[in-house]
């Protein structure tokens, strides 16, 4: 039926016929029908919803995911061919959302699918930043930061007509709300409730993404995070965050009342997740406003910490915030009271300081808060939560254990197998049969394969056909020649030097040299990098200028730029994403052992059959229990190691440099002249500084080992036969990390969404 419902609204509102419809035509005509058949479900819906709020929801494109979900992608792909489009096509028209910054936004954004899959109510609550993080260009070998603007007649936002007053000190504003529906792949549908400020204006933008800062009726939803290496920045961040929180509190609290509830039944009707400590605020605000309901403090206090659970995605100490009581008075003055009557009630029962909401520097520590009025933490991979349990939040753990629960990250599988790579699951139908599709864990039936050498040679195909997808793209797209014979490497996640890029690009300097002196890879290597670094965070940047100019050397160079290749993807975002995965031989999981909390981008790889080359740091613990360690490859210090490290003080770089000439070696090439005169001194000086002097996250630690392994696995590679049954290996044991796994985990230990229905 979607071929006439498509035909009649590309009538009614352009005057075409399907074979004159451009593709935007095509594009905004799916849209609408996609938005009016997900209008005609039912609602989730129970005696108790979730509420997952979060700054941050990387949805991606949405045009296929929903038709997927509706049921109508086939015809919808069948009635394009015939006029000569294809779905990818039609959907180049979407222009992606870029309301998040990584792994915690893209979570949340699987989490919102895996919800509306098992038809669970629940809906995500965030904020509708118009211009996004920022979008990546690349000039003179530097990352510059440009807006990202999204909104458009094209875009899935919906008005709700629903307003919320928001007070801060210094003035009032309006937080309006839209809505993005999410239809789920079995019926019904949640939405995703994006609060926009009445007020914003973008005209305040000046160049690149600078903006008055201090300017908050007009700057609150520009931009997702924006600078906070200065203090206007992160008072920003406090009013964005404000914001966010007491417009959702509002939310919740006018949805029970409309539901027939009174406030002090909150906790049986609702239960907020809370993603990091973003919304932490939520928390005093839920109870203030309860206590403008008439509920005494310590009542509202009970039933909001029976209400709330809170979500831990990081033990960098940088990214544990905390706020000064004096900020949070300039911003909302009416949650200082609630505050610190929260500390002195915590501290009655608690008084040890290493637990207190409020320091004695009169910090306030929103992990804190979160864990004494909430009733669950989480971490989000079994060995990170161990971490939190043992060292990070120990005193935490002494005082509520009962409160302390894993729930390891998982993905969609619809938008990372199923949308994303449909040859491949066409391959994975035709052996195990539709099963998959529904249940993630079937997958291990494709373990018998392992011995079918037919399926085997097949898979190789596929792989390849993917790779020469990825290299037509990135010509088109950035001008990059790939060759699809070559080991494609890639490592794509936000930069940050305990991921460890620059442990991977000084690998390339090796390879390099290697090449140099005559020994050359058993076949070509193509490193791909895809990484935006925050707009402050110089180290970062410096590690992207290095790529960039270590690119431009090996291209120069005849004798080398036939066995390595060398490219930084252009602004890597979902679509990037969704471009690189299906393509990707060796998975680069590096980062420096405990400081990676989960990963995610590590199970999409796995899932589409890629080699994981990493470190025994969050999700990989898990990953390698899955398939074993042939279907791997390890290496580095154990998180054990790490943490004893910097417990002792012990690591000195200094000295691993002055012992080791190989390592010196590979050190010393950031400053190579003919390098140097590629890029900005000042820049590669500054990050060979760094590396010889402080290194924080111990990249050469880990630097040899790694080579070992690498040069390693890219033998195994030559053994073709093998190399498949490690990919099939890892397709058939991905089930684990199916999101609607994870989200099964969530309803059954804290939601309790199925269990009140029943
Ligand atoms: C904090 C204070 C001030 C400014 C910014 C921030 C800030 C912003 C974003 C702190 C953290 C984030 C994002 C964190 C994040 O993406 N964490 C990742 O979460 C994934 C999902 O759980 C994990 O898989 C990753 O391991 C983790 O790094």
């Amino acid at each position: 039926m979607l071929k006439t419902a498509l035909t009649q609204t590309l009538w009614d509102r352009f005057h075409v016929k399907p074979e004159q419809a451009s593709r935007r035509q095509f594009y905004l005509a799916l849209l609408s029908i996609a938005q009016a058949e997900t209008a005609r479900r039912p609602r989730n819906a129970g005696p108790k919803k979730l509420y997952y709020v979060s700054a941050e929801f990387l949805i991606g494109k949405l045009l296929s995911n929903n038709l997927l979900s509706l049921g109508l992608y086939e015809e919808a792909e069948q009635f394009l061919a015939g006029f000569g489009h294809t779905l990818a096509e039609v959907e180049e028209e979407e222009d992606e959302p870029s309301l998040g910054n990584g792994g915690l936004g893209r979570l949340a954004a699987c989490f919102l699918d895996s919800i509306a899959a098992l038809g669970l109510p629940g809906d995500g609550v965030g904020l509708n930043y118009h211009e996004g993080l920022f979008r990546q260009a690349i000039r003179q070998r530097k990352q510059c930061e440009e807006p990202d603007p999204w909104i458009s007649p094209a875009s899935w936002l919906l008005p709700t007509g629903k307003r919320f007053p928001v007070a801060f000190g210094s003035c009032e504003v309006t937080a309006v709300l839209y809505d993005i529906a999410v239809p789920g792949c079995n019926g019904g549908r949640n939405a995703l409730r994006l609060f926009d400020l009445e007020t914003v204006n973008e005209d305040i933008i000046e160049d690149g993404i600078s903006f008055d800062k201090t300017d908050v009726a007009h700057n609150l939803t520009l931009f997702l995070y924006p600078d906070d290496s200065d203090e206007e920045g992160r008072l920003l961040r406090l009013y964005q965050q404000y914001f966010l929180v007491s417009a959702t509190a509002q939310l919740i609290l006018e949805e029970l009342r409309e539901r027939g509830f009174a406030p002090e039944e909150l906790d049986r009707h609702a239960v907020v997740q809370i993603n990091d400590t973003h919304p932490s605020l939520l928390i005093p605000e839920l109870i203030r406003l309860l206590g403008e309901e008439g509920v005494p403090l310590e009542r509202a206090a009970a039933v909001v910490s029976r209400s709330c659970a809170y979500t831990n995605h990081t033990i960098l100490a940088e990214a544990l915030e905390k706020w000064p009581l004096e900020s949070i008075e300039t911003v909302a003055p009416q949650l200082v009271p609630v505050i610190e009557a929260l500390d002195r009630l915590a501290a009655q029962a608690h008084p040890a300081p290493e637990v207190r909401i409020i320091d004695e520097d009169g910090l306030v520590h929103m992990a804190r808060m979160d864990i004494h009025y909430g009733f669950r933490v989480n971490g989000v991979a079994a060995l990170h939560t161990e971490i939190l349990k043992k060292k990070e939040l120990r005193p935490f753990y002494e005082i509520y254990p009962e409160k302390f629960t894993n729930k390891t990250n998982g993905i969609t599988f619809r938008r990372w197998l199923l949308c994303g790579n449909r040859p491949l699951a066409g391959w994975i139908e035709e052996r195990i049969g539709p099963d998959f599709r529904k249940d993630a864990d079937a997958l291990e039936r494709l373990l018998p394969f392992r011995g079918d050498e037919d399926s085997l040679l097949s898979l190789l195909e596929l792989k390849r056909g993917a790779k020469r997808r990825l290299a037509e793209r990135l010509l088109e797209s950035q001008g990059a020649k790939l060759d699809p014979d070559a080991v494609f490497d890639i490592q794509a996640k936000r930069l940050h030097e305990y991921k460890r890029q620059l442990m991977n690009a000084l690998y390339a300097v090796y390879l390099y040299l290697e090449i140099k002196e005559g020994r050359r890879p058993p076949r070509p290597v193509t490193v791909l990098f895809a990484a935006k670094a925050a707009p402050a965070y110089t180290l970062a940047k410096d590690v992207i200028h290095f790529i960039l100019c270590l690119s431009a050397l090996v291209e120069r160079d005849p004798a080398a730029r036939n066995w390595l290749k060398i490219v930084m993807v252009e602004n890597y975002n979902v679509t990037k994403a969704g471009w690189l995965i299906p393509a990707c031989e060796i998975s680069e999981q590096i980062s420096l052992a405990s400081q990676e909390a989960s990963g995610t981008g590590n199970m999409k790889f796995m899932l589409n059959g890629a080699v994981t080359l990493g470190t025994l740091d969050g999700a990989n613990v898990e990953i390698a229990g899955r398939v074993g360690r042939e279907n791997i490859a390890l290496f580095g210090k154990s998180s054990a190691e790490v943490l004893r490290l910097y417990e002792q003080g012990a690591y000195d770089p200094d000295a691993l440099l002055r012992e080791d000439p190989d390592l010196a070696r590979l050190a010393d090439f950031i400053l190579h002249g003919p390098l140097l005169r590629l890029g900005d001194p000042d820049s590669l000086f500054r990050l060979y500084r760094d590396l010889s002097h402080k290194d924080w996250f111990m990249t050469l630690l880990d630097l040899k080992d790694y080579i070992r392994a690498k040069d390693g696995l890219l033998r195994r590679y030559e053994d073709r036969l093998r190399w498949a049954r490690m990919s099939l290996t890892n397709i058939a044991m991905a089930g684990y990390f199916s999101s609607d796994r994870t989200i099964r985990e969530y309803d059954r230990d804290i939601w309790h969404l199925e269990e009140a229905r029943r």
